[in-house]
């Protein structure tokens, strides 16, 4: 039988590795800034920016800044994509905010006549999983500062606290 002093310091260390579980999921999730510091702007090749970087979906997650009305950001179908139709958005992408990436392929375009047919369009390819994904990588985040990881022993010692504390 326990202590209450032991139960006490095993429900810290529990709510503790509780954290770090959580700290380190968030950790594989990224926020790109959709054109890096140029941002959603004419004179932005984003085909080749988005050839940069290896998009999860469910666990990244794009951001537009842009100030509107000089432009803005549609969601659309490939279709409307390929021919730069303005009139039938999935979505409008608000100025300065996330798009999370939920989907396998993923169209934007600006709205404002004549932008997108002068290249202001990006098409993203987001794969099921990670690639190998390292928190000393080099990382093109949104946010400058991830949480630190956490060791992988801590999930086995989560499940055996779990286990054994009553
Ligand atoms: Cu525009």
């Amino acid at each position: 039988m326990l202590s209450s002093i032991d139960r006490s310091f095993m429900g810290r260390w529990l709510l503790a590795i509780a954290s770090s579980l959580l700290l380190s999921d968030r950790a594989n999730a990224r926020a790109y800034l959709v054109g890096d510091d140029r941002h959603w702007d004419l004179g932005v090749d984003y085909a080749q920016w988005a050839s940069k970087y290896s998009f999860v979906m469910g666990q990244d997650s794009l951001v537009f800044i842009y100030t509107p009305p000089r432009h803005s950001v549609l969601q659309v179908t490939q279709g409307d994509f390929d021919g730069c139709n303005i009139n039938n958005p999935i979505a409008t992408i608000p100025p300065n905010s996330s798009f999370a990436i939920a989907s396998p392929k993923a169209y934007f375009i600006c709205g404002v006549p004549g932008h997108c047919v002068s290249n202001l369009k990006l098409a993203i390819t987001a794969t099921t999983t990670a690639p190998s994904r390292n928190i000393t990588a080099t990382a093109p985040e949104f946010s400058s500062s991830p949480p630190p990881p956490s060791p992988p022993l801590l999930p086995l010692v989560a499940l055996l606290l779990v286990l054994f504390v009553p």
